[in-house]
């Protein structure tokens, strides 16, 4: 069976799905897409997954798109141990409602500090008429080049990040407090391999105070970062460190 992963080493939607096939021990072709060249939203790659974002995955001739998704459909096709689903329906559910609200909710918020320190200087060099034609060359994701603008998110957008990622922290900790060790009890799941990146990339952006008084959710990540999966998904190269490596700098000051 061929797998063929369009990804970006950097990207934490494809961090994730790379800790899901190690996990899994799935063989994978590398298909790097640019997403600076914008090759994210050429024709081919439009034919591939139309909403223009990476990572998707081309099994056997077939694309499947959204991370999540894309999780879930290798436990499914690769259904031999380890299983990243529980088989209770009930915990199913639960695993869901955690992958949903990671979908909606850290993933989404992530992206602004993200934006505001690492990225936003490439836009800041762009002329505002570059940058006006960038934003509306891509529909799907004008909204938030909206918010963002040339000169980065107000106060107010980047302050309703970190809460929401605050919250994230403090729904986990409840969560691993009352059960664990993992999200949804004894199994590792999907929802604990959706949510790792976060937290790598969380670190990288100097936010990882967030969870010093969150001591389960320390521990964790220290488990999930002990993981073959872990090392196999963020290889060297794949950190935001090594692509902007003014960020190592700025994480130590
Ligand atoms: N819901 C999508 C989101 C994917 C996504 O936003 N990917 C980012 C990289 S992490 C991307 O491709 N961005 C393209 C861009 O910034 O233009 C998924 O989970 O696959």
């Amino acid at each position: 069976m061929a797998l063929e992963l369009y990804h970006l080493d950097h990207s934490t939607c494809s961090q994730k799905v790379r800790i899901c096939l190690a996990e899994k021990g799935i063989e994978w072709t590398s298909c790097p897409v640019d997403l600076s060249g914008r090759e994210n939203l050429s024709p081919e790659y439009m034919a591939i997954n139309p909403n223009g974002v990476v990572p998707a995955f081309v099994h056997d001739g077939t694309p499947i798109i959204e991370s999540t998704v894309m999780c879930e459909y290798l436990d499914e096709v690769w259904p031999d141990e380890p299983r990243l689903s529980p088989e209770d329906p009930k915990k199913r559910a639960e695993m869901r409602a955690w992958l949903r609200f990671i979908d909606e909710v850290p993933s989404m918020a992530v992206r602004v500090p993200s934006f505001q320190n690492v990225f936003l200087d490439r836009f800041k060099a762009m002329s505002e008429e570059e940058y006006v034609a960038f934003r509306e060359s891509n529909t799907l994701r004008r909204d938030f080049f909206m918010r963002m603008n040339h000169t980065g998110f107000s106060d107010d957008e980047y302050e309703n990040s970190l809460l929401q990622l605050r919250a994230t922290v403090e729904r986990m900790e409840e969560a691993l407090t009352r059960e664990g060790p993992w999200l949804v009890g004894a199994q590792f799941t999907i929802a604990d391999i959706c949510l790792a990146p976060l937290f790598e990339r969380m670190v990288e952006l100097s936010l990882s105070d967030m969870w010093d008084d969150a001591p389960a959710v320390a521990d964790w990540f220290a488990r999930i970062k002990a993981r073959p999966s872990f090392d196999a998904a963020f290889y060297p190269g794949s950190r935001l460190g090594d692509v902007y490596p003014q960020l190592r700098e700025t994480a130590k000051a």
